[in-house]
Protein backbone atom coordinates (compact mmCIF):
# COMPACT_ATOMS: atom_id res chain seq x y z
CA UNK A 1 0.00 0.00 0.00
CA UNK A 2 0.84 3.57 -0.58
CA UNK A 3 2.16 4.98 2.65
CA UNK A 4 1.75 8.51 3.99
CA UNK A 5 4.36 9.34 6.70
CA UNK A 6 2.46 11.70 8.97
CA UNK A 7 0.60 9.89 11.82
CA UNK A 8 -3.44 10.89 12.45
CA UNK A 9 -2.44 13.34 15.59
CA UNK A 10 -0.26 15.45 12.74
CA UNK A 11 -2.95 16.07 10.14
CA UNK A 12 -6.38 17.75 11.47
CA UNK A 13 -9.53 18.84 9.60
CA UNK A 14 -8.27 22.30 9.73
CA UNK A 15 -4.79 22.06 8.09
CA UNK A 16 -4.87 18.83 6.24
CA UNK A 17 -7.65 18.92 3.49
CA UNK A 18 -6.70 15.70 1.79
CA UNK A 19 -5.31 13.35 4.49
CA UNK A 20 -7.32 14.04 7.55
CA UNK A 21 -9.60 11.48 6.82
CA UNK A 22 -7.16 8.79 6.08
CA UNK A 23 -6.42 5.81 8.96
CA UNK A 24 -2.75 5.00 10.29
CA UNK A 25 -4.00 1.20 8.96
CA UNK A 26 -4.30 2.70 5.54
CA UNK A 27 -7.49 1.07 5.00
CA UNK A 28 -10.44 2.01 2.66
CA UNK A 29 -12.41 4.82 4.07
CA UNK A 30 -15.63 3.43 3.35
CA UNK A 31 -19.50 5.46 2.82
CA UNK A 32 -20.35 5.36 6.56
CA UNK A 33 -16.87 6.22 8.02
CA UNK A 34 -16.78 9.16 5.27
CA UNK A 35 -20.09 10.42 6.78
CA UNK A 36 -19.16 10.53 10.20
CA UNK A 37 -15.89 12.65 9.05
CA UNK A 38 -18.03 15.36 7.46
CA UNK A 39 -18.10 13.27 4.08
CA UNK A 40 -20.86 15.04 1.50
CA UNK A 41 -21.13 18.05 3.56
CA UNK A 42 -19.98 20.43 0.87
CA UNK A 43 -22.45 18.83 -1.48
CA UNK A 44 -24.71 19.06 1.14
CA UNK A 45 -23.62 22.67 1.66
CA UNK A 46 -23.38 23.73 -1.58
CA UNK A 47 -25.91 21.93 -4.26
CA UNK A 48 -29.14 23.70 -4.64
CA UNK A 49 -27.99 27.14 -2.20
CA UNK A 50 -25.20 28.15 -4.84
CA UNK A 51 -25.03 28.52 -8.44
CA UNK A 52 -23.00 27.13 -10.88
CA UNK A 53 -20.94 30.49 -11.04
CA UNK A 54 -21.19 31.14 -7.45
CA UNK A 55 -18.66 27.74 -7.27
CA UNK A 56 -16.57 28.97 -10.12
CA UNK A 57 -16.02 31.82 -8.32
CA UNK A 58 -14.87 30.60 -5.17
CA UNK A 59 -12.46 27.63 -6.99
CA UNK A 60 -11.14 30.48 -8.68
CA UNK A 61 -10.96 32.33 -5.73
CA UNK A 62 -8.79 29.86 -3.40
CA UNK A 63 -6.61 29.91 -6.51
CA UNK A 64 -6.68 25.81 -6.72
CA UNK A 65 -3.93 25.27 -9.71
CA UNK A 66 -3.97 21.96 -11.75
CA UNK A 67 -1.83 19.37 -9.46
CA UNK A 68 -1.27 17.05 -12.61
CA UNK A 69 1.91 18.99 -13.51
CA UNK A 70 0.94 21.77 -15.04
CA UNK A 71 -0.69 24.45 -12.46
CA UNK A 72 -3.45 25.56 -14.73
CA UNK A 73 -5.93 27.48 -12.45
CA UNK A 74 -8.72 25.27 -11.89
CA UNK A 75 -11.42 27.52 -11.38
CA UNK A 76 -9.95 29.26 -14.88
CA UNK A 77 -10.69 26.54 -16.68
CA UNK A 78 -14.28 25.72 -15.31
CA UNK A 79 -15.26 29.03 -15.80
CA UNK A 80 -14.02 29.09 -20.28
CA UNK A 81 -16.15 25.44 -20.03
CA UNK A 82 -18.76 27.28 -19.56
CA UNK A 83 -19.39 29.64 -22.23
CA UNK A 84 -22.12 29.69 -24.48
CA UNK A 85 -23.89 26.61 -25.65
CA UNK A 86 -26.84 24.27 -24.42
CA UNK A 87 -27.49 22.77 -21.14
CA UNK A 88 -26.24 20.01 -19.90
CA UNK A 89 -22.95 21.37 -21.48
CA UNK A 90 -20.51 17.90 -21.12
CA UNK A 91 -18.51 15.86 -19.61
CA UNK A 92 -16.34 15.98 -16.33
CA UNK A 93 -13.61 13.22 -16.60
CA UNK A 94 -10.72 12.67 -13.95
CA UNK A 95 -7.21 11.84 -14.80
CA UNK A 96 -6.53 9.28 -12.70
CA UNK A 97 -3.74 8.01 -15.14
CA UNK A 98 -0.96 8.33 -12.60
CA UNK A 99 2.35 6.98 -14.53
CA UNK A 100 4.46 9.47 -14.21
CA UNK A 101 7.80 8.32 -13.47
CA UNK A 102 8.24 8.76 -9.90
CA UNK A 103 4.45 9.83 -8.78
CA UNK A 104 2.45 7.66 -6.48
CA UNK A 105 0.63 10.57 -4.77
CA UNK A 106 -3.31 9.99 -6.77
CA UNK A 107 -3.17 6.31 -5.98
CA UNK A 108 -3.01 7.17 -2.37
CA UNK A 109 -6.69 9.20 -2.60
CA UNK A 110 -7.88 6.51 -4.91
CA UNK A 111 -6.90 3.65 -2.61
CA UNK A 112 -7.85 5.22 0.56
CA UNK A 113 -10.78 8.01 -0.72
CA UNK A 114 -12.57 7.55 -3.00
CA UNK A 115 -15.27 9.33 -1.79
CA UNK A 116 -13.36 12.45 -1.33
CA UNK A 117 -12.71 12.40 -5.23
CA UNK A 118 -16.02 11.42 -5.84
CA UNK A 119 -17.60 14.81 -3.71
CA UNK A 120 -14.91 16.69 -5.85
CA UNK A 121 -16.53 15.25 -8.75
CA UNK A 122 -20.35 15.79 -8.15
CA UNK A 123 -18.71 19.85 -7.21
CA UNK A 124 -17.26 19.58 -11.02
CA UNK A 125 -20.20 18.53 -12.22
CA UNK A 126 -21.99 20.94 -10.80
CA UNK A 127 -20.20 24.10 -11.61
CA UNK A 128 -19.89 22.78 -15.36
CA UNK A 129 -23.58 22.51 -15.34
CA UNK A 130 -22.54 18.36 -16.54
CA UNK A 131 -24.60 15.83 -15.83
CA UNK A 132 -22.07 12.81 -16.05
CA UNK A 133 -18.65 12.13 -15.14
CA UNK A 134 -15.72 9.41 -15.80
CA UNK A 135 -13.11 8.23 -13.66
CA UNK A 136 -10.03 7.45 -16.18
CA UNK A 137 -7.80 5.14 -14.49
CA UNK A 138 -4.51 3.58 -14.66
CA UNK A 139 -5.34 -0.10 -15.59
CA UNK A 140 -2.04 -1.42 -13.20
CA UNK A 141 -3.76 0.32 -10.53
CA UNK A 142 -6.13 -2.61 -9.33
CA UNK A 143 -6.44 -2.11 -5.71
CA UNK A 144 -7.54 1.17 -6.89
CA UNK A 145 -9.99 0.15 -8.84
CA UNK A 146 -11.72 -2.32 -6.22
CA UNK A 147 -11.60 1.03 -3.93
CA UNK A 148 -13.78 3.26 -6.86
CA UNK A 149 -15.81 0.59 -7.63
CA UNK A 150 -17.00 0.18 -4.19
CA UNK A 151 -17.02 3.85 -3.46
CA UNK A 152 -19.70 4.53 -6.76
CA UNK A 153 -21.38 1.82 -5.63
CA UNK A 154 -22.09 3.09 -2.10
CA UNK A 155 -23.06 6.54 -3.25
CA UNK A 156 -25.47 5.38 -6.06
CA UNK A 157 -27.07 3.15 -3.21
CA UNK A 158 -27.30 5.46 -0.92
CA UNK A 159 -28.19 8.81 -3.29
CA UNK A 160 -25.08 10.95 -3.99
CA UNK A 161 -25.07 10.09 -7.24
CA UNK A 162 -27.93 9.41 -9.85
CA UNK A 163 -31.16 11.54 -9.83
CA UNK A 164 -32.31 14.76 -7.54
CA UNK A 165 -28.59 14.36 -5.97
CA UNK A 166 -29.57 15.23 -1.82
CA UNK A 167 -32.99 16.92 -2.80
CA UNK A 168 -31.34 19.51 -5.25
CA UNK A 169 -32.52 18.70 -8.56
CA UNK A 170 -28.88 18.06 -9.84
CA UNK A 171 -28.69 14.47 -11.72
CA UNK A 172 -24.93 13.25 -12.11
CA UNK A 173 -23.04 9.68 -12.27
CA UNK A 174 -19.72 8.76 -12.61
CA UNK A 175 -18.47 5.85 -14.79
CA UNK A 176 -14.80 3.98 -14.08
CA UNK A 177 -12.85 3.57 -16.74
CA UNK A 178 -9.85 1.67 -16.74
CA UNK A 179 -6.99 2.18 -18.98
CA UNK A 180 -4.88 0.04 -20.90
CA UNK A 181 -1.42 1.05 -19.83
CA UNK A 182 -0.46 3.55 -21.89
CA UNK A 183 1.66 6.93 -20.27
CA UNK A 184 0.15 9.06 -23.29
CA UNK A 185 -3.20 8.26 -21.81
CA UNK A 186 -2.91 10.72 -19.03
CA UNK A 187 -2.18 13.16 -21.81
CA UNK A 188 -5.92 15.09 -21.65
CA UNK A 189 -6.47 14.87 -25.77
CA UNK A 190 -5.15 11.08 -25.99
CA UNK A 191 -6.84 10.28 -22.84
CA UNK A 192 -10.29 11.76 -24.72
CA UNK A 193 -9.36 9.80 -27.67
CA UNK A 194 -8.99 6.62 -25.63
CA UNK A 195 -11.94 7.24 -23.38
CA UNK A 196 -13.87 7.69 -27.24
CA UNK A 197 -12.74 4.13 -28.16
CA UNK A 198 -10.27 5.29 -30.95
CA UNK A 199 -5.93 5.00 -30.67
CA UNK A 200 -4.66 7.21 -27.56
CA UNK A 201 -3.29 10.02 -30.12
CA UNK A 202 -3.28 13.37 -28.66
CA UNK A 203 -5.11 16.07 -30.46
CA UNK A 204 -3.83 19.84 -31.24
CA UNK A 205 -5.20 22.36 -28.63
CA UNK A 206 -6.95 24.54 -29.24
CA UNK A 207 -9.67 23.70 -29.25
CA UNK A 208 -9.56 22.99 -25.58
CA UNK A 209 -11.39 20.21 -24.37
CA UNK A 210 -13.19 22.39 -22.54
CA UNK A 211 -14.91 23.62 -25.59
CA UNK A 212 -14.84 20.40 -27.73
CA UNK A 213 -13.88 17.48 -25.80
CA UNK A 214 -14.91 14.05 -25.69
CA UNK A 215 -17.44 13.05 -28.18
CA UNK A 216 -16.80 16.68 -29.19
CA UNK A 217 -18.78 18.25 -25.74
CA UNK A 218 -17.29 20.62 -23.82
CA UNK A 219 -15.27 18.60 -21.72
CA UNK A 220 -13.22 19.37 -18.32
CA UNK A 221 -10.35 17.31 -17.45
CA UNK A 222 -8.82 17.64 -13.73
CA UNK A 223 -6.36 15.54 -12.17
CA UNK A 224 -7.60 13.29 -8.88
CA UNK A 225 -5.95 15.58 -6.13
CA UNK A 226 -7.22 18.85 -7.93
CA UNK A 227 -10.59 17.26 -7.56
CA UNK A 228 -9.81 15.93 -3.87
CA UNK A 229 -9.11 20.15 -3.14
CA UNK A 230 -12.45 20.95 -4.13
CA UNK A 231 -14.93 19.91 -1.19
CA UNK A 232 -12.83 21.27 1.44
CA UNK A 233 -12.45 24.85 -0.53
CA UNK A 234 -16.61 24.82 -0.80
CA UNK A 235 -16.88 24.26 2.56
CA UNK A 236 -14.40 26.18 4.12
CA UNK A 237 -14.22 28.62 1.75
CA UNK A 238 -11.68 30.64 -0.85
CA UNK A 239 -9.92 32.27 2.21
CA UNK A 240 -9.23 29.19 4.40
CA UNK A 241 -7.73 27.43 1.69
CA UNK A 242 -4.93 30.36 0.73
CA UNK A 243 -4.20 30.49 4.10
CA UNK A 244 -2.92 26.70 4.13
CA UNK A 245 0.12 27.49 2.34
CA UNK A 246 0.97 29.91 5.17
CA UNK A 247 2.83 32.77 3.34
CA UNK A 248 4.91 30.07 1.80
CA UNK A 249 3.55 30.71 -1.87
CA UNK A 250 0.95 32.34 -3.64
CA UNK A 251 -0.50 29.78 -4.41
CA UNK A 252 -3.62 27.97 -2.14
CA UNK A 253 -3.65 25.10 0.17
CA UNK A 254 -1.38 22.28 0.63
CA UNK A 255 0.15 19.74 -1.54
CA UNK A 256 0.76 15.74 -1.89
CA UNK A 257 4.58 15.75 -1.66
CA UNK A 258 6.67 13.00 -1.69
CA UNK A 259 10.20 11.63 -2.24
CA UNK A 260 11.74 8.62 -3.73
CA UNK A 261 15.65 7.65 -4.76
CA UNK A 262 18.39 7.74 -2.60
CA UNK A 263 16.92 8.66 0.59
CA UNK A 264 16.29 6.44 3.89
CA UNK A 265 12.37 7.03 3.89
CA UNK A 266 10.82 7.28 0.65
CA UNK A 267 7.04 8.20 1.33
CA UNK A 268 4.13 10.99 1.43
CA UNK A 269 3.39 14.23 3.59
CA UNK A 270 0.57 16.66 2.72
CA UNK A 271 2.50 19.63 3.28
CA UNK A 272 1.78 23.38 2.85
CA UNK A 273 2.58 24.24 -0.59
CA UNK A 274 5.46 26.03 -1.28
CA UNK A 275 7.08 23.80 1.54
CA UNK A 276 11.19 23.60 0.13
CA UNK A 277 12.91 20.18 -1.08
CA UNK A 278 15.25 21.06 1.76
CA UNK A 279 12.44 19.46 4.35
CA UNK A 280 10.91 17.29 1.89
CA UNK A 281 14.40 15.28 1.98
CA UNK A 282 14.82 15.73 6.35
CA UNK A 283 11.21 14.47 6.21
CA UNK A 284 12.22 11.58 3.95
CA UNK A 285 15.78 10.52 6.60
CA UNK A 286 17.86 12.30 4.88
CA UNK A 287 20.03 10.90 2.09
CA UNK A 288 20.66 7.34 2.33
CA UNK A 289 23.92 5.63 3.32
CA UNK A 290 25.18 8.88 4.15
CA UNK A 291 25.76 9.64 0.42
CA UNK A 292 25.78 13.36 -0.77
CA UNK A 293 22.78 14.58 -3.09
CA UNK A 294 24.10 15.00 -6.48
CA UNK A 295 20.83 16.50 -7.61
CA UNK A 296 17.09 15.49 -8.07
CA UNK A 297 14.19 16.30 -10.15
CA UNK A 298 11.21 17.74 -8.44
CA UNK A 299 7.90 16.30 -10.20
CA UNK A 300 8.34 13.56 -12.34
CA UNK A 301 10.71 12.37 -15.49
CA UNK A 302 9.05 15.17 -17.60
CA UNK A 303 10.69 18.08 -15.05
CA UNK A 304 14.37 19.32 -15.21
CA UNK A 305 17.12 18.23 -12.79
CA UNK A 306 17.62 21.01 -10.02
CA UNK A 307 20.96 21.00 -8.03
CA UNK A 308 21.56 20.91 -3.73
CA UNK A 309 21.49 24.97 -4.19
CA UNK A 310 17.95 25.02 -5.28
CA UNK A 311 16.94 22.99 -2.35
CA UNK A 312 15.97 26.18 -0.15
CA UNK A 313 13.08 27.24 -2.64
CA UNK A 314 9.45 26.64 -2.73
CA UNK A 315 8.36 24.21 -4.25
CA UNK A 316 5.31 25.59 -6.37
CA UNK A 317 4.27 26.41 -9.98
CA UNK A 318 6.02 29.53 -10.27
CA UNK A 319 9.15 29.38 -8.11
CA UNK A 320 10.16 25.99 -9.77
CA UNK A 321 8.91 27.17 -13.10
CA UNK A 322 12.07 30.09 -12.41
CA UNK A 323 14.60 27.98 -12.68
CA UNK A 324 13.89 26.11 -16.00
CA UNK A 325 12.29 22.97 -15.03
CA UNK A 326 9.03 22.88 -13.27
CA UNK A 327 7.33 21.64 -10.05
CA UNK A 328 5.33 19.03 -12.20
CA UNK A 329 3.54 16.32 -9.58
CA UNK A 330 5.86 17.98 -6.26
CA UNK A 331 7.32 14.22 -6.03
CA UNK A 332 10.66 14.61 -5.92
CA UNK A 333 13.27 11.69 -7.41
CA UNK A 334 16.71 12.26 -5.43
CA UNK A 335 19.99 11.65 -7.20
CA UNK A 336 23.46 10.58 -5.19
CA UNK A 337 26.76 11.47 -6.09
CA UNK A 338 27.48 7.49 -7.08
CA UNK A 339 24.68 7.84 -9.95
CA UNK A 340 25.73 8.49 -13.66
CA UNK A 341 23.90 11.33 -15.25
CA UNK A 342 24.27 9.69 -18.78
CA UNK A 343 22.60 6.70 -17.59
CA UNK A 344 19.64 8.32 -15.64
CA UNK A 345 19.02 10.71 -18.96
CA UNK A 346 19.38 7.37 -20.77
CA UNK A 347 16.87 5.57 -18.94
CA UNK A 348 13.99 8.61 -19.01
CA UNK A 349 14.56 8.63 -22.56
CA UNK A 350 14.05 5.30 -22.86
CA UNK A 351 10.92 5.51 -21.34
CA UNK A 352 9.74 8.62 -23.41
CA UNK A 353 10.91 6.64 -26.67
CA UNK A 354 8.48 3.57 -25.91
CA UNK A 355 5.37 5.46 -24.40
CA UNK A 356 5.45 7.94 -27.13
CA UNK A 357 2.25 7.91 -29.45
CA UNK A 358 4.54 7.75 -32.86
CA UNK A 359 1.89 10.65 -34.09
CA UNK A 360 4.57 13.92 -34.56
CA UNK A 361 7.75 12.98 -36.26
CA UNK A 362 10.08 15.01 -33.86
CA UNK A 363 8.60 12.66 -31.00
CA UNK A 364 8.59 9.58 -32.66
CA UNK A 365 12.14 9.90 -34.83
CA UNK A 366 13.89 12.52 -32.22
CA UNK A 367 13.72 10.10 -28.79
CA UNK A 368 15.31 6.79 -29.77
CA UNK A 369 17.60 8.72 -31.43
CA UNK A 370 18.59 10.58 -28.03
CA UNK A 371 18.74 7.08 -26.82
CA UNK A 372 21.08 5.76 -29.75
CA UNK A 373 23.86 8.40 -28.54
CA UNK A 374 22.75 8.16 -25.17
CA UNK A 375 24.10 4.58 -25.17
CA UNK A 376 26.97 4.80 -27.15
CA UNK A 377 28.02 7.62 -24.56
CA UNK A 378 27.29 5.20 -21.62
CA UNK A 379 29.90 2.68 -23.41
CA UNK A 380 32.25 4.92 -24.22
CA UNK A 381 31.88 5.07 -27.79
CA UNK A 382 30.76 8.70 -28.49
CA UNK A 383 31.74 10.26 -31.33
CA UNK A 384 32.84 13.93 -31.30
CA UNK A 385 29.67 16.23 -32.14
CA UNK A 386 27.55 13.85 -30.05
CA UNK A 387 26.80 16.31 -26.99
CA UNK A 388 25.93 18.97 -29.60
CA UNK A 389 23.65 16.67 -31.37
CA UNK A 390 22.05 16.03 -28.27
CA UNK A 391 21.83 19.53 -27.52
CA UNK A 392 19.96 20.16 -30.83
CA UNK A 393 17.42 17.37 -30.54
CA UNK A 394 16.58 18.75 -26.67
CA UNK A 395 15.97 22.04 -28.58
CA UNK A 396 13.73 20.34 -31.71
CA UNK A 397 11.73 17.92 -29.43
CA UNK A 398 10.78 21.58 -26.81
CA UNK A 399 7.77 23.47 -26.58
CA UNK A 400 5.23 24.00 -29.64
CA UNK A 401 6.64 21.77 -32.14
CA UNK A 402 4.97 18.45 -31.70
CA UNK A 403 0.85 17.84 -30.84
CA UNK A 404 1.31 17.65 -27.20
CA UNK A 405 2.99 18.41 -24.04
CA UNK A 406 5.19 14.23 -24.45
CA UNK A 407 8.11 15.88 -26.25
CA UNK A 408 8.72 18.95 -24.38
CA UNK A 409 8.42 17.13 -20.87
CA UNK A 410 11.31 14.40 -22.31
CA UNK A 411 13.39 17.41 -23.35
CA UNK A 412 13.48 18.48 -19.72
CA UNK A 413 15.32 16.16 -18.12
CA UNK A 414 17.62 15.92 -21.11
CA UNK A 415 18.25 19.54 -21.21
CA UNK A 416 18.95 20.26 -17.65
CA UNK A 417 21.17 17.40 -17.14
CA UNK A 418 23.64 18.44 -20.29
CA UNK A 419 23.49 22.31 -18.94
CA UNK A 420 24.22 20.92 -15.23
CA UNK A 421 26.56 18.05 -16.10
CA UNK A 422 27.98 17.99 -19.15
CA UNK A 423 31.16 17.01 -18.39
CA UNK A 424 29.48 13.46 -17.51
CA UNK A 425 28.63 13.63 -20.69
CA UNK A 426 31.93 14.44 -22.35
CA UNK A 427 33.38 11.68 -20.58
CA UNK A 428 31.55 9.48 -23.32
CA UNK A 429 32.73 10.60 -26.06
CA UNK A 430 36.87 10.68 -24.36
CA UNK A 431 37.20 8.30 -21.87
CA UNK A 432 37.75 4.86 -22.51
CA UNK A 433 35.62 3.24 -20.45
CA UNK A 434 32.69 5.93 -21.19
CA UNK A 435 30.64 8.25 -19.29
CA UNK A 436 28.74 5.20 -16.90
CA UNK A 437 30.17 5.27 -13.60
CA UNK A 438 31.35 1.53 -12.86
CA UNK A 439 27.74 0.78 -11.02
CA UNK A 440 25.01 2.43 -12.39
CA UNK A 441 21.85 2.91 -10.39
CA UNK A 442 18.95 3.77 -13.30
CA UNK A 443 15.93 6.54 -12.32
CA UNK A 444 12.90 4.02 -10.28
CA UNK A 445 15.38 1.28 -8.97
C1 LIG B 1 -8.43 26.57 -21.66
C2 LIG B 1 -6.57 27.84 -22.34
N1 LIG B 1 -7.71 25.63 -21.04
C3 LIG B 1 -4.22 25.57 -20.88
C4 LIG B 1 -5.62 23.77 -19.85
C5 LIG B 1 -5.27 22.57 -20.69
C6 LIG B 1 -4.88 21.58 -19.60
C7 LIG B 1 -4.22 22.45 -18.55
C8 LIG B 1 -2.73 22.46 -18.58
O1 LIG B 1 0.60 18.95 -19.69
C9 LIG B 1 2.29 18.59 -18.11
C10 LIG B 1 3.02 17.80 -19.19
C11 LIG B 1 3.46 16.55 -18.46
N2 LIG B 1 -7.90 27.65 -22.30
C12 LIG B 1 -5.76 26.86 -21.71
C13 LIG B 1 -6.40 25.77 -21.09
N3 LIG B 1 -5.42 25.02 -20.60
N4 LIG B 1 -4.40 26.73 -21.57
O2 LIG B 1 -4.73 23.74 -18.75
O3 LIG B 1 -2.29 22.67 -19.89
P1 LIG B 1 -0.78 22.64 -20.32
O4 LIG B 1 -0.78 22.78 -21.80
O5 LIG B 1 -0.03 23.67 -19.54
O6 LIG B 1 -0.23 21.23 -19.86
P2 LIG B 1 -0.63 19.74 -20.26
O7 LIG B 1 -0.62 19.53 -21.75
O8 LIG B 1 -1.89 19.32 -19.55
C14 LIG B 1 0.83 18.67 -18.34
C15 LIG B 1 3.65 17.10 -17.08
O9 LIG B 1 2.54 17.90 -16.89
N5 LIG B 1 3.74 16.15 -16.05
C16 LIG B 1 2.98 15.02 -16.16
C17 LIG B 1 2.42 14.48 -15.13
C18 LIG B 1 1.78 13.21 -15.25
C19 LIG B 1 0.96 12.82 -14.30
C20 LIG B 1 0.47 11.49 -14.15
O10 LIG B 1 1.03 10.51 -14.56
N6 LIG B 1 -0.64 11.42 -13.50
O11 LIG B 1 0.54 13.66 -13.38
C21 LIG B 1 4.56 16.42 -14.99
O12 LIG B 1 5.32 17.31 -14.92
O13 LIG B 1 4.64 16.04 -18.97
O14 LIG B 1 4.12 18.57 -19.61
O15 LIG B 1 -5.99 20.99 -19.05
O16 LIG B 1 -6.35 22.16 -21.46
N7 LIG B 1 -6.08 28.92 -22.96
Amino acid sequence: RCQLHQSAAERSAETHPLTWRLREDSALIGLDEYLDKDGYAAVRQTLGSQSPQDVIATVKQANVRGRGGAGFSAGMKWSLTLQGGDLPRGYIVCNADEMEPGTFKDRLLLEQLPHLLIEGMILGGYANNSRFGYIFLRGEYIEAARAVTQALDEARAAGWLGADIAGSGFDFDIALHTGAGRYICGEETALISSLEGKRANPRAKPPFPGQSGAWGKPTVVNNVETLCNVPAVLRHGAEWYQGLSGGLSNDGGTKLYGVSGKVNRPGLWELPIGTSGRELIERAGGMRDGRALKTWLPGGGSTGFLLPEHLELALDFDTIGEQGSRMGTGLLTVVNEDQSMVSLARNLEEFFARESCGWCTPCRDGLPWTVKILRALERGEGEQGDIELLEELANDLGPGKTFCAHAPGAAMPLESALRYFRDEFERGVTHPRGAAHEDPIPVGE
